[in-house]
């Protein structure tokens, strides 16, 4: 019998130096300690036909040949384990000499650019952002402004109409409009958006675009305030050596009213194609609040004065950047928007 158990554990002994996988391991196991046919597990059934003097000692034997099986099993597949995983690591190395993915970086698109820069202008004298509907009534979009019914603004083909009274409003100046009637002055407000005309597209031109107006109203203005106020507006966004000049003009809700020009960005005043030879640039319209709007929304012109502009961003942006045509604005080529 302790023949036969020497023989086994021999066996076992080249067995196990066969084994490569915990797998292996397992199979080993079962072949040696399995609880049916394993080839210990037999021999330790034996035990009963061992002369009974014999037997304390071939069953000493049997045991510890069981205890070594598996502490040699244990071992030898903490062993496997741990080479496995270090030849898993060493085939998914980590190189860090590798270049990064660059990633697709967004930005602003100009008009935006162009948008924020002018709001931060005014945010540095004292002036808020108001905003409102896009579709107005003609109300709020022609009436409370002064802007007669036979005027050809308010006409069908210069005017997006939803119905007889619903319109894609064509300038901010109903958000002033409504903006004046929830609050009291004094008031210093810019009213950026999208407005709407019945344009063709050209160069120039375009049935959506974006326009900024601007308010103040207060005890005390004058026509001074309104001039500094414009000079410092533009000076600021195009160049502290910009002059500005003010035309005599017309429109219904301002009086006296101006069209305010800047000194051409291209020649600096010397004549060029851009300025048609003028040295100048009309960027704006505007003017003192016409007492009639105030009587509209409920402010005494007797005791306040105002004043407002209108402006194009789009015309802003493309004197700014050089742009010729208003309509790169609006196809999000980006051949054209990758460049700002
Ligand atoms: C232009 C001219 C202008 C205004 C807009 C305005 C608004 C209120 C009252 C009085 Cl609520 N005026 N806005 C004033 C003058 C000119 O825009 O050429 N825009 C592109």
């Amino acid at each position: 019998m302790l023949e036969k158990l020497a023989a086994l554990k021999q066996s076992f002994e080249s067995d196990l130096a066969q084994a490569r996988s915990g797998r292996q391991l397992s199979l080993l196991r079962d072949r040696y300690l399995g609880r049916k046919g394993g080839r210990l597990t037999l021999m330790m059934k034996g035990l009963k036909s061992v002369a009974v003097d014999d037997r304390k000692e071939v069953g000493r034997s049997l045991n510890q040949l069981k205890a070594r099986i598996e502490t040699a099993i244990e071992t030898a597949r903490q062993r496997i384990e741990s080479e496995s995983t270090r030849q898993e690591s060493a085939g998914i190395t980590l190189d860090v000499t590798l270049p990064g993915k660059r990633r697709a970086l967004g930005h602003l698109h100009p008009l935006t650019r162009v948008r924020r820069d002018i709001e931060e202008i005014f945010y540095s004298i004292g002036y808020s952002v108001a905003d409102g509907p896009e579709i107005e009534t003609t109300y709020y979009n022609f009436e409370a402004l002064n802007i007669p019914e036979d005027h050809p603004a308010r006409d069908q083909g210069d005017t997006f109409y939803l119905s007889e009274n619903l319109l894609l409003r064509t300038h901010t100046s109903p958000v002033q409009i409504r903006t004046m009637k929830r609050l009291r002055p004094p008031l210093r407000i810019i009213c950026p958006g999208t407005v709407y005309r019945r344009d063709n597209p050209d160069a120039t031109h375009s049935p959506v675009f974006q326009q900024i107006e601007g308010l103040a109203v207060d005890e005390h203005l004058t026509f001074r305030d309104f001039k500094g106020t414009m000079e410092y507006f533009l000076k600021a966004f195009f160049s502290e050596g910009t002059r500005v000049r003010f035309r005599p003009s017309y429109f219904g809700f301002t009086e006296p009213s101006a069209e305010v020009d800047i000194s051409c960005t291209f020649c600096a005043g010397s004549r060029c194609r851009v300025c048609k030879q003028t040295g100048w640039i009309e960027v704006l319209g505007a003017g003192m609040v016409d007492p009639e709007v105030f009587r509209h929304v409920g402010i005494d012109s007797e005791r306040h004065i105002g004043f407002a502009f209108g402006a194009g961003i789009e015309r802003f942006a493309m004197i700014k950047y050089g742009v010729d045509n208003i309509q790169n604005f609006y196809q999000n080529d980006l051949r054209f928007l990758r460049q700002f």
